[in-house]
């Protein structure tokens, strides 16, 4: 039997995650969002210390193609700004139903999703839990815990971001510190729907 392969196939290949740091080895692209990064996405920023790390994402490169799965691991740091939590930028996905599936390796959190009619579902995110994010919902994480929260997410290569309309918007609710535990909450400044 013969078979046309396509000239482009790839050679497969192995990574190594370490569940608590994220890391992988090799690793070899890191993208990292200090606070300064992310000013506008809290409500009250006025203990938030510029340079300062609050996530890094690992990420595995192949080409950003439909027949490719991107993955990364994520790690979020412990903290609050301003009573909220430390949280990722949170993105649709460029190409809208593009779905995706987190896996949380360590630390706990909680997983922010909106459509853009406003409709929000919050999901739990503990070692073990697997998150699955279907096409057309918005994502953010958020470290609920003391420790880093870590996750590994794997999504369809043309995925891509869009982070614009979160950054004017806003997500409908925000996680915030309560007497009892994280409350999540309405977002007063909540634009979109
Ligand atoms: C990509 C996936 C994650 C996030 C990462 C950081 O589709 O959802 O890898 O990129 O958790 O969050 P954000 O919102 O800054 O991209
Ligand atoms: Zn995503």
């Amino acid at each position: 039997m013969t078979t046309d392969l396509p000239d482009d196939v790839m050679v497969p290949f192995a990574v190594h995650v370490d569940f608590e740091s994220g890391a992988l080895t090799p690793d070899p692209v890191i993208l990292r969002r200090n606070h300064a990064d992310l000013a506008g996405y809290f409500a009250n920023e006025s203990d938030a210390p510029g340079e300062d790390e609050m996530y890094a994402v690992h990420e595995i490169r192949v080409p950003a193609t439909n027949n490719n799965l991107l993955s990364s691991t994520t790690v979020l740091q412990p903290g609050t700004v301003g009573g909220e939590y430390f949280m990722t930028k949170g993105h649709f996905h460029a190409t809208r139903d593009r779905a995706e599936i987190y896996l949380t390796l360590s630390g706990q959190g909680l997983l922010v999703m909106a459509l853009e009619d406003g409709t929000t579902e919050t999901k739990e995110m503990r070692p073990g839990i697997v998150n699955y994010v279907p096409g057309h919902w918005a994502h953010r994480s958020v470290n609920t815990g003391d420790t880093p929260l870590v996750f590994y997410a794997v999504y369809i290569g043309d995925a891509g971001y869009d982070y614009a309309t979160i950054a004017e918007q806003g997500f409908p609710v925000v996680v915030v510190e309560g007497e009892h535990g994280p409350e999540v909450v309405p977002n007063p400044r909540y634009t979109g729907r």
